[in-house]
């Protein structure tokens, strides 16, 4: 029996923070799914596509983890792919509140079940959001997200 996984999220744009939480789920199933949730009430800095692009590129290396969009609920995502399980990074407590809700309700709406990873305190701080916000107006990003990222994160920003 494979041992699957799934780390959700919006990935606009994948950060330190979460590739740390990807790589540690690596190490612990057989198969890791990154999934991209569409939602389309939020348009993101990145295209989906894009987004899909750079967590390929950085996660190649782990060698057990594949990268796919979706748009719909995160519980038919695992269904349709036989994974049992989905694994969430927690910052704070701040973070725990909504993640509790989801955790509760998506095991409720189908039996899945959701496993917390204590984030590296090094990132506890670090969001998408937050990344977006320092880089366009000028500030150093560049211990926060991998290499590819900064590039993109660059070139988008001084495009716009
Ligand atoms: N360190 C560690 N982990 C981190 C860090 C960090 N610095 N930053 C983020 N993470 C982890 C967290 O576990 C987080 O949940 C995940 O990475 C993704 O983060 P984001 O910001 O990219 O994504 P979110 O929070 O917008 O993702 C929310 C989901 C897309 C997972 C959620 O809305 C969802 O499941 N949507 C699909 C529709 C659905 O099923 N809805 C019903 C839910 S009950």
């Amino acid at each position: 029996q494979v041992r699957r996984a799934v780390c959700p999220g919006s990935f606009d744009p994948i950060t330190n923070g979460h590739l740390d939480i990807i790589s540690r789920a690596s190490r612990l199933y057989d198969e890791v799914y990154v999934a991209v949730m569409i939602n389309k009430a939020k348009k993101g800095l990145f295209e989906v596509d894009e987004r899909l692009d750079l967590i390929r590129e950085v996660t190649a290396e782990y060698g057990n983890v594949r990268v796919e969009a979706f748009h719909g609920l995160l519980v038919d995502f695992c269904k349709q792919r036989d994974i049992p399980a989905i694994v969430k990074g927690l910052r704070a407590v701040s973070d725990f509140d909504y993640e509790l809700q989801m955790a509760q309700m998506n095991n409720g709406l189908s039996g899945v079940e959701t496993l917390f990873v204590p984030t590296n305190p090094t990132y506890s701080f670090l969001s998408s959001s937050l990344v977006k916000e320092v880089a366009t107006w000028g500030g150093d990003v560049s211990h926060l997200v991998p290499p590819v990222v900064l590039e993109a994160l660059n070139k988008r920003l001084r495009k716009d």
